[in-house]
């Protein structure tokens, strides 16, 4: 969090829909936005474009008034939905989600991955920490022709000291935040850091080495006083989520691998419509679902808006409205946990994104 003391009179969120069902789950989120906030706080919410739609239309992806509205310091913070970027090249064109990212130097997505409180069996409560500036998604790719006619393309994966140092604070201090709310907890809070070094030794060894050295000598040594570290290697990391995800905490990791392992882990959750992200940087938050904008679904009105405004709310405790970001989370485990009839189909449900938001409105 980066704001304690919310302006308590005013609040101006950018709302970027762009593709697919983005469009429908965004709106969604604003409404239990406006509806969790005191009548008194003057809200605005500015629409901005982007996406993949826009670039067909317009030829541009992620318009200059986006990024500036972000930038200028007109906004509080932001919810993006979703893009459906193609999966081979398109010339001129680059993902804007990615882009916003680097541009705004929002350079960790934090995704928490919960079982809803109240609900039967062994708890799921992990964070995954996914770092979000570099690693594969630089995109700095080439192809080459070798002389036998075949072709063969190259990769650069950047992982450098200050990001992944940047990274594994923020790990560290969601850490410590956990700890100081689960006081009765026996056991200190838990860091798992993400690697392959036994293979990438240079990269991933990077990786390593700056987080172990955060936790031993980061924050005055609060980290090695209240938080414990362990590591994994990615694919034992996969296991080990499959088999126990309950055992996990706080899991640290590079874009790549951090990006797959959520993914994964939403499935242990009951599905990616139901979890949600934010994109941190120092100055400035995009709240946005992890999931993508499921263009088989899109305008079907069936889509579920539960991970939106779970980032909602994520969002609105980075801005410092702890509160209401507690009512929204609570409304919502009350949906999941007593409202099965509701859901959406992706949880197995027959529901709509409106039926679902309705019901997270009423028990707000
Ligand atoms: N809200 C996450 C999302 O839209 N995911 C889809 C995705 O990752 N698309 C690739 C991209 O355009 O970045």
């Amino acid at each position: 969090s980066f704001a304690s003391m919310p302006n308590k009179n005013a609040l101006t969120i950018g709302l970027i829909p762009a593709d697919g069902i983005g469009r429908e789950v965004i709106p969604a989120a604003s409404r239990v936005i406006e509806a969790v906030l005191p009548s008194s706080v003057k809200l605005n919410f500015v629409h901005l474009d982007a996406g993949f739609e826009l670039f067909q239309k317009t030829g541009v992806a992620l318009p200059e008034a986006t990024v500036k509205a972000c930038l200028d310091g007109s906004l509080d913070g932001a919810m993006f939905g979703s893009v459906s970027s193609p999966s081979h090249k398109v010339e001129g064109y680059s993902s804007p989600i990615v882009a916003l990212r680097k541009k705004l130097d929002l350079y960790a997505n934090v995704r928490p991955v919960v079982t809803p409180v109240g609900a039967s069996g062994k708890a799921i409560d992990m964070v995954i920490v996914r770092e979000n500036t570099e690693c594969l998604y630089i995109k700095s790719e080439k192809i080459e022709k070798n002389a036998d006619g075949t072709r063969t393309a190259y990769a650069t994966r950047k992982i450098s000291e200050t990001a992944s140092r940047r990274i594994a604070t923020m790990a560290f201090n969601i850490a410590l935040k956990r700890g100081q709310v689960r006081q009765n907890s026996a056991s200190l809070p838990l860091v798992t850091v993400v690697h392959k070094s036994n293979v990438l030794s240079i990269t991933d060894g990077l990786f390593r080495e700056v987080c172990l050295d955060v936790f031993k000598n980061g924050a005055e040594g609060a980290f090695a006083a209240k938080t414990r570290m362990d590591e994994q290697l990615v694919d034992s990391m996969v296991y080990r989520l499959f088999r126990e995800p309950h055992k996990f905490d706080v899991c640290v990791a590079p874009n790549l691998y951090g990006d797959i392992i959520s993914d994964g882990a939403a499935a242990l959750v009951g599905s990616l419509g139901v979890v949600a992200s934010a994109n941190v940087g120092d100055t400035f938050c995009i709240g946005e679902p992890v999931h993508g904008s499921a263009p088989d679904i899109a305008g079907k009105g069936i889509a579920n808006p539960i991970a939106s405004i779970r980032s909602a709310s994520m969002l609105l405790s980075h801005l410092g409205w702890n509160a209401e970001a507690a009512r929204m989370d609570a409304a919502v485990d009350k949906v999941l946990v007593e409202h099965a009839d509701l859901l959406t189909p992706d949880l197995g449900g027959k529901g709509t994104t409106d039926g679902v938001t309705a019901a997270v409105l009423k028990y707000l």
